[in-house]
């Protein structure tokens, strides 16, 4: 109880601050519907040491190397950011969460809300899990430099994935204080970052609709990451977690959320985030729902190592269907595998850290594969079905180490 009431203070501490911020001069973005911006200094607030991140446009990878040595959750100041346009400065005290829709009781309007101010949300039961977010395009380089195929999107390594520990309240807890209807079939969450706009187009606000079984079974509304307050980057001051699904799911900076009692839509669950492509249904996939499995070595792309010595390689592994199970090593190219020993345990939406030692037989280049076997059976394959888009790259990556 003791440490509640003294997050939740320091939660309201760093809200006071962000409305310091709020007053900055040179305020020309305005965030639409519930409050003013401060104008950000680049499309993310955090610093990018280039140790810690690559960055593209508006969005930063983290780097696998800084995470060795790391414990279970990534930290902050190295978990990976993905803006479709940049992170806007939300002032928590005029924050509003807004509910409308045929899905509530009433079908109140959104000029009608059912409205959730920041401290509202803070006094209401709080959950706290521990949940991967990872953009749908991670991996999204290796259709190129592995199988040779042109795709769109950025151009993630590995590194578009973090694990933190989110704490918030249950949107099935809200979703009830605002009346749900049993007919509710679809919720929409709403940013409050710009407009996106694409190829002259401007598509609204950054939002994908959410079947309303995945919104009640263990989706968060989240106001702390790591045990602090949200940072700017990742959502401040409430944000989505949608653990287990593509990160997509996870609206940052949500204003309103619709509540329907039929089927939404928007371009992020039609145009994008489903499989296109000549080995895909003529009309496209469904919308893409749950991540696949992946493994990653704690190392820098390329590596180096030092020859006549063992080297303890170490990395994780995580699966959107739930647990990783097995998790195996090979440094041959693929001819064997090895068993890599996992610490540390990990959870339903998290992941598994691994070792594995390696003394390599002389000087040269190698590629240091991995694949993890989830708790469905479920082993990575070696190659990933083609989709324009780039999206669940979960075949084995060949990581590149030169041994000098
Ligand atoms: N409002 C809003 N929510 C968003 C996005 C965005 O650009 N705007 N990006 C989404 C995407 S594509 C991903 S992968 C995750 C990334 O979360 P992170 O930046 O906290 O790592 O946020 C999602 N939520
Ligand atoms: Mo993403």
């Amino acid at each position: 109880m003791a440490v509640e009431l003294a997050l939740t203070r320091r939660g309201l501490l760093r809200a006071s601050a962000a409305i310091g911020l709020g007053v900055l001069p040179g305020g020309g973005r305005t965030v639409t519907a519930t409050g003013p911006a401060a104008v950000a200094t680049g499309p993310i607030l955090k610093p990018l040491p280039p140790e810690l991140f690559t960055v593209f446009g508006t969005n930063a990878e983290t780097k696998w190397e800084a995470l060795r040595g790391q414990g279970y959750h990534t930290p902050i100041d190295r978990f990976f950011v993905r803006n479709h346009t940049a992170t806007p400065t939300i002032d928590a005290s005029t924050w509003r969460l807004k509910l409308f829709g045929s899905g509530l009781l009433g079908s109140p309007t959104s000029d009608r809300a059912i409205e959730f101010s920041y401290a509202d949300l803070l006094a209401l039961p709080s959950h706290e899990i521990s949940a991967f977010i990872e953009c749908a395009g991670n991996g999204r380089s290796f259709y190129t430099s592995q199988q040779g195929q042109s795709v769109s999107g950025t151009a993630w390594k590995l590194g578009a994935v973090g694990v933190a520990r989110w704490r918030g309240v249950r949107l099935s807890t809200v979703l009830r204080r605002a009346g749900l209807s049993s007919t509710a079939v679809d919720v929409m969450p709403s940013g409050l970052d710009d407009h996106f706009v694409s190829g002259g187009t401007d598509l609204g606000p950054v939002r994908r609709p959410l079947p309303i079984a995945k919104a009640l079974k263990d989706t968060l509304l989240a106001y702390e990451m790591n045990g602090e307050a949200l940072p700017p980057d990742h959502g401040f001051p409430v944000r989505l977690v949608v653990p287990s699904w593509i990160g997509i799911a996870s609206i940052k900076w949500v204003g309103d959320i619709e509540v329907s009692d039929r089927p939404l839509a928007s371009p992020w669950n039609t145009q994008f985030y489903r499989l296109f492509g000549p080995d895909q249904p003529a009309e496209g996939s469904p919308p893409l729902t749950r991540q696949v499995v992946k493994s990653a070595f704690e190392l820098p792309w390329p590596a180096s190592l030092t020859v006549g010595r063992t080297h303890e390689l170490t990395g994780r592994s995580w699966s959107g269907n739930g647990r990783v199970r097995q998790v195996e090593v090979s440094v041959d190219g693929g001819a064997t595998w090895h068993r890599a020993r996992p610490h540390g345990g990990t959870t339903r939406t998290g992941w598994l850290r691994w070792r594995f030692p390696w003394r390599p037989t002389g000087p040269g280049s190698y590629e240091l594969l991995v694949r993890a076997t989830d708790e469905h059976g479920i082993t990575q394959p070696d190659t990933a079905a083609y989709n324009t888009l780039g999206y669940l790259f979960g075949a084995v990556v060949r990581h590149p180490v030169v041994v000098a």
